[in-house]
């Protein structure tokens, strides 16, 4: 067998290794699937920017043509986020066939962390991790995020896990995993689109250096898996926690009714649920990933200082 590259770094990223600065993955199902088009190109390119501004590099992820992406050309990001849908959602189940087939692929939070391992970044954004559905008893619904979270050597910076989850179940499941969950200034699970979940976190951490060396901590013993620091919405950006659990409950009703299955689940709730509150919620999404952005740039220097 003759050994493959899979993986193209962009000029940008390549240079960043060359240089040793710190480089920051960020996901494409949330450009893909998780925001219409063209806030999802707009919003893409402006957290690549947030962290270029604050000295750091992104490292956008895809598959494009079977080929690993970790950093995307602008026309790229703009092919990603007009064809939306008619991308393939990939998780860790469907890379092998996307790779084969030389298809493109948007990655989830589970497949960018594997492409993330596999060209060496420690640190990754994204809006918030997939989670245990609501009523999963039955659907046996999992994300496969949780399980990636238990093997693959990443911290993942998020908002929490989306409110659209059973997010008592999704701790508990991330316990049972031995991924480690800390608050960044928080001892509350934060629920995406709100700071409130009534679900304490028993680990909080204070500055982004304080993430940085418990990472360095789990991967020095050998502990194979990642972190998932939750990262709350600022105040002054959160929604009504009231109405967002009436507007979920409203979106998961209807879901049911359409028959709306496997990892067509979460697009659908992410979208019924922007219909309404009448936009309101894509704009905390978009404030919600800005803000791990910024969170993950400053652990990625850090970690990058002590390694
Ligand atoms: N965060 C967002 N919007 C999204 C997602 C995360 O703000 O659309 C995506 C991530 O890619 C995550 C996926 O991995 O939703 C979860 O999908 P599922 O529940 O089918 O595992
Ligand atoms: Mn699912």
């Amino acid at each position: 067998m003759k050994p493959v590259s899979l993986l193209d770094y962009s000029p940008e990223v390549a240079a960043a290794f060359a240089e040793n600065r710190p480089i920051v993955a960020l996901e494409s199902t949330i450009i893909a699937h998780g925001m219409p088009y063209p806030e999802n190109v707009q919003t893409a390119l402006e957290l690549e920017n947030i962290i270029r501004a604050a000295g750091a590099v992104p490292a956008t992820i895809a598959i494009l043509k079977g080929r690993l992406k970790a950093g995307l050309r602008s026309e790229e990001i703009e092919y990603l986020g007009k064809n939306g849908p008619n991308i393939t959602k990939v998780s860790r189940r469907d890379l092998p066939l996307i790779l084969a087939r030389q298809q493109d692929g948007a990655t989830t939070v589970a497949a960018t962390m594997i492409i993330s391992a596999y060209a060496k970044i420690p640190v990754f954004a994204t809006g918030g991790i997939g989670g245990v559905h609501r009523g999963a008893a039955e659907s046996m619904d999992i994300s496969a995020d949780l399980q990636e979270l238990a093997h693959t050597n990443v911290a993942v910076v998020s908002a929490g896990a989306k409110a659209i989850l059973d997010l008592a179940l999704t701790l508990e499941y991330l316990e049972t995993q031995g991924v480690p969950v800390i608050g960044y200034r928080t001892r509350e699970f934060p629920a995406f689109y709100t700071r409130k979940s009534g679900l304490s976190i028993p680990h909080t951490a204070e500055s982004p250096t304080e993430i940085a060396k418990i990472m360095q901590a789990k991967w020095q013993l050998n502990l194979q898996g990642g972190l998932l620091i939750a990262n709350p919405i600022p105040e002054a950006k959160q929604l009504d926690y009231e109405e967002m659990n009436q507007a979920i409950d409203e979106a998961i009703r209807q879901s049911k009714q359409q028959g709306i299955q496997g990892k067509a689940i979460t697009p659908f709730l992410l979208s019924k649920i922007k219909e309404l509150t009448a936009g309101r919620s894509l704009s905390a999404n978009i404030e919600l990933v800005r803000n791990n952005v910024h969170l993950a740039t400053a652990i990625a220097k850090e970690y990058q200082l002590l390694t």
